[in-house]
């Protein structure tokens, strides 16, 4: 996981907690995303579309010489090469039937108002070897309102080896990870010129901010959603497989958004051509 190998998974690594039975009960979802920081829901998008996306996706692989065709092409085995067009896949209907369809009517149900979700879209394209290092989203697209989600979305179904995400259930408000919520929860990767990542070693946030890590298999059509100051990471893909997602964000549309990400050419990050400030010598400063 990250940059370490776990010495005893059964100790640091547990499961996530599945709030799917609750699913058309609003009051206890929000109360599991206030408890936990997140959601496990399985089902939400519809199983067809999500597989018409990943045959569109797995098409533009292929094309681009990305998909070793020694074995089935459904699949996904991993080349290496260039990065595929993101802009063009997060445009395609296939992809946008699934992040802009049914999970649209459940994040209006959730939050008990209608929902809005961010023009921008993020394509994870995880090879072999790949992972996303320990972080909150709010570093990335704090400047609207605090109550945005994140819905994790596999494109196939995912075992342990493909690197699914990880959270650190309760990491928004354990009192354990108040230092880190006061001090790198506030960053804006943008105005701050810092880093993103907090870290890339599990280990040590579970050493010394006595965190546990929780993850699962995921099939398709199950999502994982959760808030801005969720700490949350991904195991290593260790598979020859490419892991294959989608997060993208949802909140009450009533609410301030983070123009970055909004209109047709969403601006984006601002940041050229590097960080300024490593997380390294931020974490000094803050004395964490
Ligand atoms: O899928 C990944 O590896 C990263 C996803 C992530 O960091 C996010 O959804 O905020």
């Amino acid at each position: 996981m990250g940059n370490r190998v776990l010495p005893s998974a059964a100790v640091r690594l547990t499961h996530l907690r599945d709030s799917t039975s609750a699913m058309g009960d609003a009051p206890t979802l929000r109360r599991c995303l206030a408890e936990d920081g997140y959601l496990l829901l399985r089902g939400v998008h519809e199983r067809d579309q999500v597989a018409a996306a990943r045959r569109m996706l797995l098409g533009h692989l292929d094309r681009a010489g990305r998909i070793d065709r020694q074995r089935p092409l459904d699949q996904g085995w991993a080349l290496p090469g260039a990065k595929p067009d993101e802009q063009t896949i997060t445009r395609s209907p296939e992809f946008r039937a699934v992040v802009d369809g049914r999970i649209m009517d459940f994040f209006t149900f959730l939050l008990g108002r209608p929902a809005r979700t961010f023009d921008f879209k993020w394509l994870r394209v995880v090879g072999p070897g790949g992972f996303t290092g320990a972080h909150v989203d709010a570093v990335y697209m704090g400047r609207g309102t605090a109550e945005v989600f994140t819905a994790w979305t596999p494109f196939g179904d995912l075992g342990y080896d493909q690197g699914p995400l990880a959270i650190i259930p309760g990491s928004h408000h354990l009192p354990s990870f108040a230092p880190i919520r006061s001090t790198y929860g506030q960053m804006d990767v943008d105005r701050d010129r810092i880093e993103g990542w907090f870290s890339t070693d599990p280990l040590e946030l579970v050493e010394r901010f006595g965190a546990t890590w929780a993850t699962t298999e995921f099939a398709m059509g199950d999502v994982l959603i959760f808030g801005m100051q969720t700490m949350h990471m991904s195991l290593t893909n260790n598979s020859g497989r490419f892991r294959l997602t989608a997060d993208c964000r949802y909140q009450a549309a009533d609410l301030p958004i983070d123009a970055r990400w909004i209109g047709e050419r969403p601006p984006g990050h601002q940041v050229s051509p590097a960080p300024q400030k490593s997380m390294a010598q931020a974490r000094a400063e803050w004395g964490i």
